[in-house]
């Protein structure tokens, strides 16, 4: 097809735009345009992709992540062999290192080259005329795995090198890592999703990096540093000093440490170790320790290789990152979904260059595994250098007064009774619509389009709202005026006005729209809307049985509880009746199942009951009181007989509450009602 040359050059130059950006952004870490911008740029670049999509190219910055899940990594044999590092721990040791390398290359003073040591996962990237085709773990050194639809997610690595003079054969050598804010936000996710914590940023990148479907890896923030070449057929390479090597592959957009450096003689080694260690807590990444590397290249042919090492390195490696100190509480702390986790209280110890006073300690079977107890001496390391972590007990030294630790029944944020599944690590707090640990997250939910769908309220307005002690519930939402909004920072009169009418929009809903914007833990979309189609009605559902509930498609027993502990919360309760006095409504049916197990089984209180309602009741319709008796086996009917059990009375009661009088059927009151129903 013939698409001129416009097309053509339109998306080249397309291309080379957002390269260029996701150089500053990724390895510059100096963005030249905003986000907004650069979406605008990428989305630009698909849509014509898509219009000529035989014009994509394997480079194109839209191709990062397009292959499909494997089923296992083939392997791949490196040209030239991985080599891995001999490591030195003490000033004495690299001392006898800088010796050798002196008497065998027989002059006084070594020119070195010193290098951050990543802690991160070394690999190889092949590149040809260009461009990007294989890249490999380390492996045994001599053969890896093929990761190489992994590796053409991180945006730090170049698809294309970037010059005009593409070397037919080059390999680039050096390490994916994941930064330690990038592994806190992972984590914490991780912790909302109940998933799998990591222990590091390194366990975090090889996890990452071993996915199996590169759309995974492409979720997880990895980033990545060159730190040499294997094979190359490349003119352009520096054949003198390896510092030169490195400054060649920054050139071609390759990530190089800002922190190496060429220094002479053993002594600015050491004294750059003593930098790098000091700087270790700024850099925004992991390392174990220092590279030292003999710079000139003839000189590191000269001194070959021992084994699976190269005689001209060394890592001079980090010590350990522990201490002992005492654990002197362990406190619960309520997570923004409600998951409690215990934390550590520590008698403030200095490990790895700062002073650690708390750490987490995940959950209570984390607790008990490494059989910590109060009062104990404990063993804290640094794990990966961000959180600090009980790695052990000493038992030898508790003491005769050592406590157990057990999980609060109660949530220490709002008191709500706090409740762990069976297919849960953490305990959580069940008053979700109330908690003030949760209240943003329960309001984000409950606004959001495919629950209660309240246009304009969006999460940075729930922020301000929350913080400035505007609203603490979702009921509050239904409450606020024109200028509490309007008083806000940012917030135009008009903006105002339509958030106000997006909130009395909302009003107007459907059961299953409103179950699901309750935030119920394990009560999806799906589910929700098949407990409305079951109960046709909100007291029913509030009334569930556990037993009834697990009759519907979608819910198991630990659905079924966590609606059952949900609706049990009378703080949650609360909250609905407050929503449902401010006027939000939906259409309330019979339900499609409600004469099902609810109203027939024989072992609920009121079964073989009969109840007549008559009159206003104080607090609830006449409707809600007939879902309450109905959850309970109990039946209401339109008609006084003598077989009516009772009559319900309210204010201004008709003629059956004169036939009720006249037959000599009992009469209840709503507090009698209630009573019955044990409420
Ligand atoms: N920074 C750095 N890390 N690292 C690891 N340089 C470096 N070089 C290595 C290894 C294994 O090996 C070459 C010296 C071959």
């Amino acid at each position: 097809m013939n698409h001129g040359n416009k097309i053509i050059q339109q998306l080249q130059a397309l291309r080379q735009q957002i390269d260029q950006h996701n150089y500053h952004y990724y390895v510059q870490d100096n963005p030249l345009i905003s986000d907004a911008e650069y979406d605008q740029l990428f989305c630009k670049l698909q849509q014509i992709e898509q219009q000529y999509p035989e014009l994509v190219t394997a480079d194109s910055p839209t191709q990062r992540v397009g292959a499909s899940p494997q089923k296992t990594f083939s392997s791949v044999n490196h040209q030239l062999p991985m080599l891995s590092l001999g490591n030195a721990f003490a000033t004495d040791e690299v001392e006898t290192f800088d010796k050798r390398m002196r008497e065998a290359l027989t002059i006084d003073s070594v020119e070195y080259m010193v290098e951050p040591k990543f802690d991160g996962l070394a690999v190889s990237l092949r590149y040809e005329d260009g461009l990007f085709m294989t890249g490999a773990t380390r492996g045994d050194g001599s053969s890896g795995e093929d990761i190489t639809h992994n590796l053409r997610t991180i945006k730090a690595i170049p698809l294309r090198l970037a010059t005009d003079n593409a070397p037919p054969v080059l390999e680039v050598r050096g390490e994916v890592l994941m930064l330690k804010a990038d592994f806190i936000k992972l984590n914490q996710a991780q912790l909302e999703k109940d998933d799998k914590l990591f222990a590091n940023p390194r366990n975090a990148a090889a996890g990452s990096l071993r996915q199996l479907n590169p759309a995974i890896t492409a979720t997880r923030r990895l980033t990545f540093f060159a730190y040499g070449v294997g094979v190359f057929e490349d003119a352009q390479m520096p054949s003198d000093k390896h510092s030169n090597i490195l400054q060649y592959l920054a050139s071609l957009h390759f990530p190089v440490a800002h922190e190496c450096k060429v220094v002479n003689g053993v002594q600015a080694l050491l004294n750059s170790y003593d930098d790098i260690a000091t700087l270790r807590q700024q850099l925004p990444y992991d390392i174990d320790g220092v590279v030292y590397k003999v710079n000139a290249l003839t000189q590191q042919q000269q001194l070959g290789f021992v084994a699976r090492a190269p005689r001209f390195a060394i890592a001079h490696k980090f010590p350990a990152q522990q201490a002992i100190t005492e654990l002197l509480a362990i406190e619960v702390q309520v997570g923004r979904t409600g998951a409690l986790t215990p934390v550590a209280r520590l008698k403030p110890v200095f490990v790895g260059g700062v002073t650690v006073t708390n750490a987490s300690l995940h959950n209570a079977d984390e607790i008990n595994r490494k059989k910590i107890m109060i009062g104990d001496t404990v063993v804290v390391r640094r794990a990966g250098d961000v959180i600090p972590e009980i790695v052990s007990v000493v038992m030898a030294q508790r003491p005769a007064n050592a406590e157990s630790f057990v999980m609060p029944e109660n949530c220490p944020a709002c008191g709500a009774k706090a409740r762990r599944l069976l297919n849960e690590t953490v305990a959580r707090c069940t008053g979700g619509l109330f908690c003030p640990a949760q209240q943003k997250q329960a309001m984000m939910h409950f606004a959001s389009r495919r629950a209660m769908d309240i246009e304009g309220l969006g999460d940075k307005l729930i922020i301000q709202l929350i913080d400035n002690a505007i609203v603490k519930t979702p009921a509050d939402l239904y409450k606020l005026g024109i200028t509490a909004l309007a008083n806000l920072s940012r917030m135009a009169e008009k903006s105002a006005n339509n958030i106000v009418a997006a909130i009395e929009a909302s009003k107007n809903t459907t059961l299953a729209r409103f179950i699901y914007a309750l935030g119920i833990r394990n009560v999806g979309e799906t589910t929700a809307k098949a407990l409305a189609q079951h109960y046709g009605n909100l007291d029913r559902l509030m009334h569930a049985d556990k037993e009834v509930l697990q009759q519907i498609s979608d819910v198991g027993p630990i659905v079924a509880r966590s609606i059952i502990d949900f609706f049990a919360e009378p703080h949650n309760r609360e909250v609905i009746e407050q929503l449902r006095y401010a006027g939000v409504h939906w259409q309330e049916d019979q339900g499609q199942d409600q004469n099902t197990a609810d109203s027939t089984d024989k072992n609920l209180t009121l079964s073989g009951k009969t109840f007549v309602l008559t009159g206003t009741l104080p607090s609830m319709t006449r409707e809600a009181a007939k879902a309450k008796i109905e959850t309970q086996g109990g039946k209401v009917t339109g008609s006084v007989s003598s077989k009516t059990s009772y009559v319900v009375a309210g204010n201004d009661p008709g003629s059956k509450y004169n036939k009720a009088l006249k037959l000599g059927i009992n009469i209840l009151d709503e507090a009698k009602l209630l009573q019955l129903l044990h409420e």
